[in-house]
């Protein structure tokens, strides 16, 4: 059977899957994963970018170890907005800097005194905001230009690292969508923008199609593990558009989550939304793979509980999986509910203080035990999704009977019920690998092995089972949808990331 390798890094953790095709079912083999975060220092935080590609090449010794053969082609997908800047001879000019970088506190604001908040969501259909590529570089060209002057160019994450692979600088549709710079009308990076806002549109490499073989791996890869050529595809590079192309989608009525350190909650659409309310909202217009567009929104995910477990685990308090399930189950129901989106939980030091200043501020009560934390935090997230579909259904102009759901997040029943309860919509879950999974057929398209995402989303269908969650227990969470929606009213829902 031929098979394929599938990079797909996250902003917590990496791995290889190496996906097997048989012309009527996938399969799906987890080789190598590592953990994956910004590294903090003087101030700032980077990527350990290049501690990232040892981990990846660390992933195909051991597939090679575990005797894969036939490996036709490799292909990685990651977060968004984030890249690496090349010079002239093609050398990494420095650590690429993390979206959670505090360098572009100001940058916002400083952008948007040149370019208007509309114009710039018109031209590029990407909610303003701070992590962004945009706002990145503008932070560096006004804090840091010596690094820009040395830039020959510009690759986004999932490409500087298949240039590392294959040599080749090209930027990919999908995740170019992520940066704000790029025009989506004309379907390409927007001169203009970027004239006005004196940076290079020259070090912006040229955007390929999701799919596009880009060559083979360097000599020095082949001969690293004595092994034959293998094709370095650009696939969908952005993991959210992987994640959504796997999802098994069956109607026209239906929105995707896709769910990680962020959760991205949205629907596909033929052509961008770009109108007031979209953007008093918060929506996002990105790419897909097979180069539509997911009307989206960001929403702070399992960021959330990832930053409580790592302050509890600083205390040497640990909790399995299924002890966090039993510690929400005993916790009494809707004690206190947070906007996850709120600035204050964008990067702090300590998120479980972070919490109960929240919730103290809003005059409620704050958490105590873990379980509450973690009760709080589900339950707010959920309705979150709620107040989300219910824009997604107005911008959109359907309604939204079924939500998919894919993604490491799934894993937590309680959050999908959760999400079934609060929206009072069926959900999908499966599968979790979706964002691999989504690679890899961007990769059997490219081959030829399939014909189109469509086919490719039947056969997920028939390859990885799902768990279907029907809304259990209306009457409270309408009433904590109520309270959430006062809580939103009173302390500003759209205070995000910037
Ligand atoms: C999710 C994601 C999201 C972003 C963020 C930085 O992984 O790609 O779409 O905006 O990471």
């Amino acid at each position: 059977m031929n098979k394929v390798w599938a990079f797909d890094l996250g902003a917590s953790n990496g791995r290889l899957m190496v996906s097997g095709f048989d012309g009527n079912r996938l399969f799906l083999e987890e080789v190598h994963r590592f953990p994956n975060h910004p590294v903090h220092v003087t101030g700032h935080y980077y990527w350990d970018i290049l501690r990232t590609f040892q981990e990846m090449k660390a992933g195909i010794g051991k597939s090679i170890k575990k005797g894969h053969k036939s490996i036709e082609s490799l292909s990685i997908d990651t977060w968004g907005v984030d890249f690496g800047l090349l010079s002239e001879t093609g050398e990494l000019l420095g650590n690429p800097y993390s979206y959670r970088d505090p360098h572009t506190k100001e940058s916002l604001m400083e952008l948007l005194s040149v370019i208007q908040k509309e114009v710039l969501y018109t031209r590029t259909g990407v909610e303003p905001a701070a992590i962004n590529t945009i706002c990145q570089l503008y932070a560096i060209k006004n804090n840091n230009s010596s690094l820009l002057e040395r830039a020959k160019t510009l690759l986004l994450t999932p490409n500087l690292l298949s240039y590392f692979f294959s040599g080749v600088r090209a930027n990919e549709y999908t995740i170019s969508t992520t940066t704000s710079l790029f025009n989506i009308q004309e379907r390409n990076w927007d001169s203009d923008l970027m004239e006005r806002l004196n940076l290079r549109r020259d070090m912006m490499a040229d955007i390929v199609m999701p799919g596009t073989i880009l060559g083979p791996t360097l000599y020095t890869i082949q001969n690293e593990f004595s092994i034959g050529p293998v094709k370095v595809i650009a696939g969908a590079g952005h993991d959210t558009a992987c994640a959504l192309a796997a999802l098994p989608i069956q109607t026209e009525n239906s929105a995707f989550m896709s769910c990680g350190t962020w959760i991205l909650m949205g629907v596909q659409v033929k052509k961008p939304v770009i109108t007031e309310q979209a953007l008093e909202w918060g929506f996002t217009n990105e790419g897909t793979a097979d180069g539509e567009y997911r009307l989206l929104k960001n929403i702070m995910g399992m960021w959330l509980i990832q930053q409580c477990k790592s302050a509890w685990s600083k205390e040497g308090r640990i909790f399995t999986y299924e002890e966090e399930a039993q510690l929400i189950r005993d916790t009494a129901s809707f004690t206190s509910l947070i906007d996850p989106d709120d600035s204050a939980f964008f990067n702090p030091n300590h998120m479980p203080e972070q919490i109960r200043n929240y919730c103290i501020r809003t005059g409620q009560e704050a958490p105590e035990t873990p379980g509450e934390f973690l009760r709080c935090i589900l339950v707010s997230l959920s309705l979150k999704y709620r107040w989300v579909l219910e824009k997604l259904e107005q911008l959109a102009g359907k309604s939204i009977e079924t939500i998919h759901m894919g993604g490491g997040g799934i894993q937590n029943e309680l959050f999908c019920q959760f999400t079934a309860n609060a929206t009072n919509r069926t959900v999908i879950a499966g599968p979790v690998e979706a964002s691999a999974i989504g690679n890899s057929l961007t990769q059997w398209i490219a081959l030829g092995k399939m014909k189109d995402l469509k086919e490719g989303r039947e056969i997920v269908k028939n390859s990885f089972p799902v768990k279907v969650y029907e809304p259990q227990n209306q009457l409270e969470w309408q009433e904590a949808y109520g309270h959430f929606i006062k809580l939103l009213t009173n302390y500003n829902v759209e205070e995000t990331l910037s």
